[in-house]
């Protein structure tokens, strides 16, 4: 029987006090915590749930934070798929809506060559017209422009549009993304997996089962990917419960999850106005439940373009131990109301990770490390 350290003392009288001593009792003996234990978490005192986050963010990372040397390119925001909670979509020909070349998306990277990226993350629209071979040749060309770099491209919504302008299956094209640069998936697109909210908000898009089923297929494929969960909409804590616990059930099956980001609700210019959106106890709260309820999911992370920095090096302290990266050009946040800068230079993320209190490490996108702080 192992003895308890006097912190682990202070955090489980903190959760006794919060009605959740059982639930710090599982978390230190390393049991998983129930689809119950995860509504109760939402229903609990912040405090004793980000100290719970936070003693396991430490027992896994200890200080250590990671962040990346990215840029970002959205090379098209023309969109078919109609969700109410987005402000980045145009249809084809109304004002705004762009569609990069393969050759503009280039001269994106082209424009970054004296900086030290390591990663480019492409999302985008789904734009009905767009060729297989244009995705063929847009990894291409960012490839030709700067071999070194890791694309890391297409959520698993473009990934199936992809597969269907490929007409073939998905586990064919893979091995030919693969072939043209592609070097893992980001998280998004998965929003809320229940049908309920799949059916209110966005329903011309994949549902919540075949994001599943489309990340099955990308890391048997052997890539890895990101997975996020859309909060602060229209969804019930329970069905956020179930978001996380079906992530959780395939990374047990998979293991293909490197990192889980809550993408915090931004209302402005969506149709979904109306909506006050989380507050930064929201988001807090989210990246805490999110590291306790993902107990196979390795990073979590606070991605400082959705938050005010201040609450992203606080979030440092309720589980995350990722910040995202150095981003250049941001759109579908922008668009929504977001009102951090579109980029951060990479000693910056540095000094507010180290403001923060914890311990910087410039990893690629695959976590190995490119430098660290720690020596
Ligand atoms: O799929 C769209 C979301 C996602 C809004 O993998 C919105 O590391 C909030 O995939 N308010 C795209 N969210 C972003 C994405 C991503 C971002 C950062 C890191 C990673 C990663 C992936 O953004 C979409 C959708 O779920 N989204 N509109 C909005 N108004």
């Amino acid at each position: 029987m192992s003895t308890a350290t006097s912190a682990q003392v202070r955090i489980e009288r903190l959760a006794m006090r919060a009605g959740i001593g059982d639930l710090a009792r599982k978390v230190f003996a390393r049991e998983r915590l129930s689809r119950e234990d995860g509504v109760r978490l939402y229903r609990s005192d912040l405090h004793a749930v980000g100290a719970l986050a936070n003693h396991v963010r430490e027992r896994m990372h200890g200080d250590l934070t990671y962040f990346n040397v990215n840029q970002h390119i959205n090379y098209t925001n023309i969109c078919n798929k109609l969700c109410r909670f987005c402000a980045f979509q145009r249809l084809p020909g109304q004002p705004g809506a762009y569609a990069m070349t393969p050759a503009e998306a280039a001269a994106k990277i082209r424009a970054q060559l004296a900086e030290p990226v390591t990663e480019v993350h492409m999302v985008a629209g789904i734009h009905p017209k767009l060729t297989y071979e244009y995705y063929l040749d847009l990894l291409r060309a960012v490839k030709a422009e700067r071999p070194s770099i890791h694309i890391k491209a297409f959520t698993m919504v473009e990934l199936d549009q992809i597969a269907k302008k490929a007409r073939k299956p998905l586990e064919d094209v893979l091995p030919e993304l693969i072939a043209a640069g592609l070097g893992s998936v980001p998280g998004g697109g998965a929003e809320i997996f229940a049908d309920r909210v799949h059916q209110e908000s966005y329903h011309l898009k994949i549902s919540g089962e075949q994001w599943l089923e489309t990340a099955r297929k990308v890391h048997r494929a052997g890539l890895r990917s990101n997975c996020t969960m859309l909060h602060g909409h229209i969804e019930t804590i329970e069905e956020r419960v179930d978001h996380l616990d079906r992530l959780r059930l395939l990374q047990d099956e998979t293991g293909g999850f490197q990192t889980y980001v809550p993408l915090s609700f931004h209302p402005d210019n969506t149709e979904m106005s109306h909506v006050p959106g989380p507050t930064a106890l929201d988001e807090l709260r989210e990246l805490a439940v999110g590291r306790l309820l993902l107990d196979n999911i390795p990073h979590i992370k606070a991605y400082w373009i959705l938050m005010d920095i201040p609450i992203a090096q606080t979030a440092l302290s309720f589980g995350a131990d990722d910040v995202d990266g150095t981003v250049v050009e941001e759109k579908i946040y922008h668009e929504a109301g977001a009102t951090t800068p579109q980029k951060v230079m990479r000693q910056e993320l540095i000094q507010w990770i180290r403001d923060a209190g914890r311990v910087p490490v410039e990893r690629d996108t695959l976590y190995n490390v490119v430098w660290s702080g720690a020596n």
